[in-house]
């Protein structure tokens, strides 16, 4: 089991060129936000990794809120991904409406103290800075 995980986390390294991959800090946990490719308009599959000193944290509830400010011409847009627990994280299933920049809310219970966590994404943007696609409209060839 920990080869398999050992394994698994070497290839999602290996993959953060090719795709998404933002970390910080709250409330002293730290958390990383992984997307194997390019976010895109669509469905998209973000995995969550939450720790502290170095110790991943895998009971939390967490949920992954995605959202976009309301703009002329365009309601406000949401999409609330539930986490389950993967491996040494959270796997969660996100499906943004639109093409552009996506604000996102990583929130997080662990025993009673909650958390939130702020971070943004473009889509069709890897972590390199690079477009991959035209406003997040990258087809499933991604
Ligand atoms: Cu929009």
């Amino acid at each position: 089991m920990k080869k398999i995980l050992a394994l698994f986390i070497t290839l999602t390294l290996s993959l953060f060129a090719e795709g998404y991959y933002d970390k910080g800090e709250t409330g002293g946990i730290t958390v990383e936000v992984i997307s194997k490719k390019t976010l895109i308009e669509g469905n998209n599959e973000v995995f969550v990794k939450l720790s502290k000193d170095g110790k991943a944290i895998t009971d939390a509830k967490l949920k992954a809120k995605f959202f976009m400010p309301e703009m002329p011409g365009m309601p406000y847009m949401e999409y609330i991904g539930e986490g389950t627990p993967e491996g040494d994280g959270y796997k969660t299933a996100v499906n943004l409406s639109m093409g552009g920049t996506w604000q996102y809310h990583i929130l997080f219970m662990i025993g009673e103290k909650k958390y939130r966590y702020k971070g943004s994404a473009n889509l069709g943007q890897d972590s390199t800075g690079g477009m991959k696609c035209a406003s997040g409209k990258c087809g499933s060839a991604m």
